[in-house]
């Protein structure tokens, strides 16, 4: 996808709800020209990976000076900075914070629909329903605390509106059971209002 000599590397996952925010960004922000994206299996120890980020963990990014930048706000805020766009991260005091406060909503429901995904990985005898149960618990109310939304976001989309997107379709590819659309139509009226977007179309999450 690269122009450049020495592009910068985006080491991602397909199913990486972290690592679509990072893509997602990288598009709207006009700046996936100056990157390679590489597809790695985050679970398989890959040594390129390894070598960029000892935690494993994708998203990762390698700057064009070769110096890792890991983990996805981290990212995404950094692409921002190389690009001219002001609505993604507004400059506007309260309205960045706003922003930021959004982003971090939807890692932290990010955060316990990956623990979701992982328990439910493991043998059914080891799982434990108290767990699992009280992911449900903070997922439901981490959802039931999201801003009322709705206009679409044709051209105000703003990262927290990214992070959000990209977090409700994680939890319906991954946890449909949570069946999040039937219980809240405006949220998913205004999530599918993004998926005609290119950004979305080009990173749905896929095994
Ligand atoms: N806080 C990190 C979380 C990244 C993360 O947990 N990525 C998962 C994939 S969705 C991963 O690489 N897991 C591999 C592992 O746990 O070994 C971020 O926002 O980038």
């Amino acid at each position: 996808m690269s122009r450049k000599k020495n592009p910068m590397k985006l080491y991602y996952a397909t199913t990486s709800p972290y690592s679509r925010k990072v893509r997602i960004v990288a598009r709207e922000c006009l700046v996936s020209d100056d990157i390679e994206e590489v597809l790695v299996n985050p679970f398989e120890d890959d040594a390129r990976l390894l070598a960029a980020n000892p935690a494993g963990l994708v998203p990762t990014l390698m700057m064009d000076n070769n110096t890792p930048l890991i983990d996805s706000p981290v990212i995404c805020h950094y692409l921002i900075s190389l690009s001219k766009n002001k609505t993604l991260l507004p400059d506007d005091n309260e309205q960045y914070w706003q922003v930021r406060q959004l982003e971090a909503q939807a890692d932290a429901i990010l955060d316990q629909a990956l623990g979701v995904v992982m328990e439910k990985r493991r043998e059914t005898k080891w799982q434990s329903p108290i767990v699992l149960a009280r992911k449900y618990e903070k997922l439901e109310r981490c959802l039931s605390r999201l801003p009322e939304y709705t206009d679409t976001p044709a051209t105000t989309l703003t990262l927290g509106d990214i992070a959000i997107g990209c977090a409700l379709s994680y939890l319906e590819f991954r946890i449909p059971d949570l069946n999040w659309r039937a219980q809240r139509p405006d949220l998913d009226k205004w999530q599918k209002s993004l998926n005609p977007r290119l950004s979305f179309q080009e990173t749905r999450p896929g095994d």
